[in-house]
């Protein structure tokens, strides 16, 4: 297993279309378990391959308390949702920014598991945000998309400022 690289905001590869995926031999195995290792080790609630440079439609999850519950979702697709619901979210491709973003609060979704098999789940709380979430990365979306624009222009100029300190 492996710890691999996440991709910071705004880094261009973050706001690519993955494609789906079509094969589910040891290579997708691998990628998978190096995910869910990368996303315990950060750690965050959740993982999609677009922030580790992996162009394909695969996403990783675990919400529970004790980091037991993996879930991995191949080729999602939400098929129905209600009502809406704010969340404070973030993400481990843009450290250190929190900011409330408006959701779907209840999620129907259809994908296949690390075996090709299709299944459905209903979701509803933290991991209804959390597919969605990780559902925008794969479309090359990002939370920080839903700022208002002064938000978002202000969270530009600090993550500028940063940068420039750093180099
Ligand atoms: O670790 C994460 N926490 C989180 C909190 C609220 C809403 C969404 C998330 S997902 C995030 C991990 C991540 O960046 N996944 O893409
Ligand atoms: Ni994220």
């Amino acid at each position: 297993m492996a710890i691999l690289h996440i991709l910071h905001y705004p880094d261009e590869r973050l706001r690519r279309k993955a494609v789906p995926v079509t094969s589910f031999g040891p290579p997708l195995q691998r990628l998978i378990s190096d995910m869910l290792e990368t996303m315990y080790d950060a750690p965050g609630v959740g993982l999609a391959a677009p922030q580790v440079d992996v162009d394909q439609r695969l996403l990783v999850i675990d919400i529970s308390e004790d980091r037991s519950r993996p879930l991995c979702l191949i080729n999602p697709e939400i098929l129905e949702c209600s009502d809406s619901e704010q969340m404070e979210e973030g993400c481990l491709s843009v450290p250190g920014v929190y900011e409330k973003v408006e959701r779907a609060a209840w999620v129907r979704v259809r994908a296949q598991d690390r075996d090709g098999t299709s299944f459905e789940l209903e979701a509803d709380g933290l991991l209804a945000v959390c597919i969605q979430h990780e559902i925008d990365h794969l479309e090359g979306k990002l939370f920080v998309d839903y700022l208002s624009s002064l938000k978002r222009k202000r969270l530009d100029k600090r993550l500028d400022k940063m940068r420039r300190h750093n180099m």
